[in-house]
Formats: structure tokens, sequence, C-alpha cells
């Protein structure tokens, strides 16, 4: 791989003959070759600018000066038959440089020519020119929104990203793996070394406990975490097949979910849980409703019995009612289309009553829960569209629902919360034990004609699990 710097300033780019870069230009992995620009001028001021066509402050950098100089490296026999000759020219109005592109460059170019420009920059000819060979790609990148007063940085940062990937210059590729934007497309998790302890902080236990997995794992969580503050665009882009079942615990805590058939969802995706208000949106409640409740349902159960419940208990009308009632809560969760994917629906009782108790609220059995009998809320319904179900997704809505009850019942001392589902249904008493809920008894429910034997199961309202 040969690099060709132009700049006005070369001595700016003396640091490509240090460290690493420096080494494997001595040791001919790569070619390095920088190059004064007014090298190409012929007047005694040896003059690379003028004043900008059509007014405007300050000088740009002239396209004849640049061309001279330009060709001579193009020109250059690499010994390759079908060389890829690459014209990269910084500017603030270009691509941003990514690692990706420079995987690219490192293993498909053999030639990468940098323009560093100064003062206005460079006569937009030049680009325009070489775009026009088909022999040169044109590059124009920049480094990142913020305005430098020319290209040495930015040819600095390139022919260092591009280098360290080439084969051969970096001793241990390995350690290419795990790096920021490496190919985990994570930011890497923090490093740590001897002292052990420093100025009152020590290196995390865990990496003392020679426990390569859980070390491993740690390292793997943290990468995930510190990518899911600081860069939540690498999140949306990680591709949800590579995530296992740590990860998705992991990135749950932020507020990252996939649906775990990634054919219905290759990248992890944000949803938003809401307070359904408007009763616009009882249409579409009663449609999740309509598709989820079956399946909670015994087989046992009549479809017959199961359209006379919907119709009478989840129609649109009902939640209609429900959203613009206050004795109710409905709480939904959308993914980043808007599309409704799963919803809780919770009564609260009169003063301190207890809701559901017609329906078998098991009231002795909070008793043995709680020190004292009090408010019982009703998590009357809480479904998640059959596509999410093992996503985790069900923690976001339950603590939506839970934080909403908690704002709703602020006077109440211990607000207790209970359910009842399905006595087979072991998913689900699976998910809502794992969501802080508890077994307090049984019940029996009736769907139509038919009696269901349900688990009852509590909780209290403050939102930790
Ligand atoms: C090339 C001249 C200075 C820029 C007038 C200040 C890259 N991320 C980046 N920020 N700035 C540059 C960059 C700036 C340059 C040149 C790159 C050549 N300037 C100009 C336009 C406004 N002065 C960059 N990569």
């Amino acid at each position: 791989m040969r690099f060709d710097i132009f700049s006005v300033f070369p001595s700016y780019l003396n640091s490509l003959q240090l460290s690493l870069v420096g080494k494997a230009n001595e040791g001919g992995a790569i070619d390095v070759r920088v190059h004064d620009l007014r090298d190409w001028t012929e007047d005694r001021h040896r003059t690379v600018d003028d004043t900008p066509v059509g007014g405007g402050a300050g000088m740009v950098m002239r396209a004849d000066i640049w061309g001279k100089a330009l060709d001579t490296a193009f020109d250059a026999d690499l010994g390759i038959a079908h060389p890829r000759r690459i014209l990269a020219i910084p500017t603030p109005a270009g691509y941003p440089l990514s690692q990706e592109i420079c995987n690219d460059l490192a293993t498909g170019s053999d030639q990468i020519v940098i323009a560093c420009g100064r003062y206005e920059g460079i006569d937009g000819r030049v680009a325009d020119h070489y775009a026009n060979r088909d022999d040169v790609e044109v590059f124009e990148f920049s480094l990142g929104d913020y305005v430098l007063n020319g290209g040495e940085v930015a040819a600095l940062a390139l022919v260092e990203a591009v280098a360290r990937l080439v084969p051969g210059v970096i001793g241990n590729p390995q350690s290419l793996v795990e790096e920021s934007h490496g190919t985990a497309g994570l930011l890497e998790y923090p490093n740590y070394t001897r002292p052990l302890d420093w100025r009152g902080l020590s290196v995390p236990a865990i990496l003392t406990s020679g426990d390569h997995g859980r070390v491993a794992r740690w390292r793997r969580d943290e990468a995930l975490r510190k990518t899911a503050l600081r860069r939540p665009d690498m999140i949306a882009g990680l591709d949800a097949a590579s995530l296992d079942r740590r990860d998705r615990a992991t990135l749950g805590q932020h507020g990252w979910y996939w649906p775990k058939n990634p054919a219905l969802g290759a990248h992890p995706i944000r949803p938003t849980a809401e307070i359904a208000r408007n009763r616009h949106a009882a249409a579409e409640y009663a449609a999740l409703a309509r598709s989820t409740f079956p399946d909670a349902c015994p087989p046992t159960m009549s479809p017959a019995d199961i359209e006379a419940f919907l119709e009478t208990n989840l129609s649109e009308e009902f939640f209609t009612a429900a959203i613009q009632s206050d004795d109710t809560r409905v709480v939904g969760v959308r993914d980043m289309h808007g599309n409704l994917i799963a919803y809780s629906l919770s009564i609260i009782p009169e003063g301190d009553g207890v809701a559901g108790a017609d329906e078998g609220a098991p009231v002795d059995a909070v008793l043995s829960v709680g020190d004292r009998i009090g408010p019982l809320i009703e998590l009357s319904k809480f479904y998640l569209h059959r596509d999410w179900r093992g996503s985790g997704l069900g923690g976001l809505l339950m603590t939506a629902t839970l934080e909403e009850l908690l704002s709703a019942t602020r006077a109440w001392e211990r607000p207790y919360v209970w359910l009842g589902t399905n006595a087979r249904n072991r998913r689900a008493q699976g998910l809502y034990a794992k969501l802080g809920f508890e077994v307090v008894g049984r019940r029996t429910f009736m769907v139509g004609e038919q009696s269901n034997d349900d688990v009852v199961m509590a909780r209290t309202l403050d939102v930790t699990y």
C-alpha cells in the first residue's frame, strides 16, 4: 500500500515517521511519501492560491498547481497491472470517515493520494477532473462535524487508521477485533493495569478473579452499556442475530429490544411506552387484544367462548371507555414505526376497595403478602404481540405500567397489584415471577360458560426487579 500526501506544510506530516506507521514504512509493509505542493509552482513566489471566483472571503487553491502535482503520483508505476488508486480529499463537506471505509481502503486499494487543502479549500474542478479518470477513484471525506484549518490533520488520521489495518503492519491482528468500531460494532470496554489500587480507585474485582468466562461477560456488558449510552446509533446497527440472551438482558436495561425471531426484526430498537389517553387509539388496542387474548386461553376453550369474551370484554367500545375512565389505566408499547406491540390494562379500585373483588380477587391471599389490607389494583390484561414474546419487552411494559399505577396511587401507603393467569400458562407465570410477582392464591375465571383455573399473583408497586 502506497500513500502520497501533498501539502503546503509537508513537515506537518513528519509524525508519520514515528511509531507503528514509521516502523511499517521503514520495514516496507507500507510506502509513505510526503510531497511539498509548492514544488509544482513555477513563479518565484511559489503561489498555490488565488481569489475565489464569484467573490467571497479568503483564497482558493489553484487547480492547475494541484493537477501537475497529483499527476506525478497517479503516473507512478506501482508494479501492479491494474492498481486501485484513490484520491482522498479531506474537506468539512466530505463523507464521514468510518472504520468500515478504512477497512475497505486497507484491503482493497494499492495507492491513496491525499490532497491536503488550506485556505478556503481546493478548486472544485480538481475532484471533478480526477473523478473523470477511469483509473482513479475520488473520495472526499471529513473527520467530523467541526472545522479545521486544513486537511493535514485528516490526512494523518486517514494514513494511521488505514495503515494499521494493512496486513503485516499490526503485530497481533486479534487486537483489531475487540477495539471500538471493530468487527463487534461496539465501543470497547474499559481497560486497567497495575497498580490495582490508585487514589482510592480499585480495578474491578472481576478482572482479577481468573474466571475468564465471567471476565469476558463483564467486558461484553461494559461494551454494550457504554455503546448504548454514548452511541445509540451503533446499537441500532447491530445484527440482532449476533446477540445472545445475556446481551438481550443487558441492552434491555437500556431500553433496547428485538424480536426473538431475527426475521421479524434484524436490529435492536427502542420501543416507546405510552399511557393511552386518546380514545381514537381504542381500535388499535382492541385489535391487539383480539390477536393476543386467544393465545392465553387453554386449548380446551371453544372459539365461540373466546369470541364471546372478546366481544363483551375487549371490544373497541370497551377500550374507548377504559381509555377515558379514571378507574382504569391502559398502557401501550409501540415499535419505532408506531405499531402497537404490547398493552396492559389495570383497574384501580374505588377508595381502599379491592379491584376485581367480584372476579375473585384473592383479598385474603394478598393479606398474607402485605402486612395490612389495602386498596388492590387488578392488572387485568398484560399482553405482548406474539412476535415480541421472549424479547424481554414484558419488562418495559411492566415498568411503564407500574410507574403509571404508582403515580395514580401516590396517596396510598403500600399499594399492591394482583393478576390472574391460567394455571397451565407456565410461560406467563415465569414472566410475572421475573417481574416481581409472587403466587398468592388461585381463582376460577369464567370465559363464556367455561371455568378456568387461574393462579393469582401479586406484588407491591415499587418498580424494582
Ligand atoms: C480540509 C481547508 C479550512 C474549511 C474555511 C476553515 C476534514 N473535519 C474537518 N473539518 N475541517 C476540515 C478541513 C478544513 C479545511 C481543509 C479539511 C482545507 N480547510 C477551511 C472551510 C472553511 N476554512 C475537515 N477533513
